[in-house]
């Protein structure tokens, strides 16, 4: 789908450093010049929010099937492009995402393991040809990931998995970063102050391309 804006992602694992890279990259995209809108996944509008809520939650006798954890995502999703996203960039706004589909294709499908037929179907009904114009993907090891997140406080239902699920969840973020031409790995296993300046420099290379 050819829009008058873009649309920038910054994915990672918990503790990665999302939240500082989305005020850095904002900066960024308002001084070149563009009007913005942030986003983040799951949520972003109020029935998204309210999906968001209900997938982090702990459920009390009740298993969260990674059928229903799956659906709810893009659920969220279909949303939120309908609602903010594609409306943003047809009017020429760029739209900057805190995680997007490629934290489905990570989580559910490597530290869930889904069968990817299945995120392949879920993603034509949801995004059909429409991808990303540029992606960050904030890399960290995950036991580190963890520490910085528990380091905040109370845990979610998905924080609260094995390390074996994130160890899974970053080994199918990195090969998907590896292969997608539009996105750039950040290493998150140094200084904020290095993560940042890594940020910049890939983010003035995007925007003076
Ligand atoms: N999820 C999914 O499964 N499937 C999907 O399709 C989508 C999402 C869209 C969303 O939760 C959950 O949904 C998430 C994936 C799943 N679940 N998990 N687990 P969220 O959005 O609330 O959580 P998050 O994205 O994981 O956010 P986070 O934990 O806040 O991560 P972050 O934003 O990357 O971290 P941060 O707040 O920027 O940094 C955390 C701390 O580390 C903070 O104190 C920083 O100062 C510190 N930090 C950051 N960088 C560094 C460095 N370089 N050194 C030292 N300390 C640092």
């Amino acid at each position: 789908m050819q829009t008058a804006g873009k649309f920038i992602v910054i994915e990672g694992l918990e503790g990665a450093g999302k939240s500082s890279a989305v005020a850095l990259v904002k900066q960024h995209i308002e001084s070149a010049g563009h009007s913005l809108v942030t986003t983040r996944e799951p949520g972003g509008t109020p029935m998204a929010e309210a999906i968001r809520a209900c997938v982090k939650q702990q459920w009390q006798d009740e298993t969260v099937t990674v059928e229903a954890e799956l659906l709810l995502m893009y659920a969220a999703r279909a949303q939120l492009m309908h609602n903010v996203i594609i409306p943003a960039l047809k009017q020429g706004q760029w739209v900057l995402g805190d995680r997007h589909d490629m934290s489905s294709q990570a989580y559910q499908g490597g530290g869930r393991m889904i069968d990817s037929s299945m995120l392949d179907a879920l993603r034509q009904i949801t995004l059909k040809d429409f991808r990303p114009d540029f992606t960050l993907y904030l890399d960290v090891e995950p036991a580190e990931g963890l520490k910085r997140a528990r380091g905040r406080g109370e845990l979610d239902r998905i924080e609260v998995e094995h390390l074996d699920f994130f160890v899974r969840t970053r080994e199918r973020y990195l090969s998907l970063a590896k292969a997608d031409l539009k996105c750039v790995i950040i290493n998150t296993m140094q200084s904020i102050e290095l993560v940042q300046q890594d940020i910049s420099a890939a983010l003035t290379q995007y925007l003076e391309a």
